[in-house]
């Protein structure tokens, strides 16, 4: 990983991630009907069916996970699609410049364009060699290991690329528009 410290200052390691779910009851996916969407400024608005976006290719990142409440976790091994694929097949407008990443249980998450085309981004259905489990995002995660794991949506739904940054549900609450654990960017000064 190149990096002579690997914990973000002001981290801990701990051994397991802790779930944080915003409602009590996680999604519980009709597989039969889920479908993943990028929309949004794309000039190709796609709509994959599970099985479909797993035949896409797969690719292993293995990435320590940063949670802005302090813990880290060394090497979660994910599998996916890095979504930059999904963006190459989607065309993105030039004025894609943000995305909003909305879930299942409506939770959402924004970012800049340039961390969903990291190398390292996927959209992820595996985790540490077996499906992810449900607490984790089963049936898809977005998994961006260069900023703070709440940026880390599950039970994805569908990207949507905008020219504009909006606040997810954490950044309406104060947590950073951006979130990048290298620089401790936890909350937002305004
Ligand atoms: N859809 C969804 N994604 C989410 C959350 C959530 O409540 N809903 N919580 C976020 C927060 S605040 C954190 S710290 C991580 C925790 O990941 P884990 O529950 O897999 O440990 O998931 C993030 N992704
Ligand atoms: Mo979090």
């Amino acid at each position: 990983m190149g990096r002579v410290d690997r914990l973000p200052p002001g981290q801990r390691w701990i051994p397991a991630p802790v779930v944080y779910d915003i409602v009590r009851e996680r999604p519980k996916p009709d597989m039969d009907r889920y479908r993943f969407k990028v929309r949004g400024l794309v000039e190709n608005p796609l709509e994959l069916m599970y099985e479909e976006l797993k035949a896409l290719g797969r690719v292993q990142v293995l990435a320590d996970f940063h949670c802005v409440t302090r813990w880290s976790v060394k090497e979660l091994l994910w599998e996916g699609v890095q979504a930059r694929k999904l963006l190459e097949m989607a065309r993105p407008m030039h004025t894609a410049k943000f995305a909003m990443v909305h879930c299942l249980d409506l939770y959402q998450a924004n970012m800049p364009i340039e961390y969903l085309i990291k190398e390292d981004t996927l959209l992820a259905w595996g985790l540490n060699g077996k499906e992810i489990p449900p607490e984790h995002g089963y049936p898809l995660r977005l998994v961006v290991p260069e900023l703070y794991a709440w940026k880390s949506a599950k039970y994805v739904e569908s990207v949507e690329l905008r020219d504009s940054d909006a606040p997810g549900f954490w950044e309406e609450r104060g947590y950073h528009m951006r979130g990048d654990p290298w620089k401790e960017e936890r909350y937002s000064s305004g």
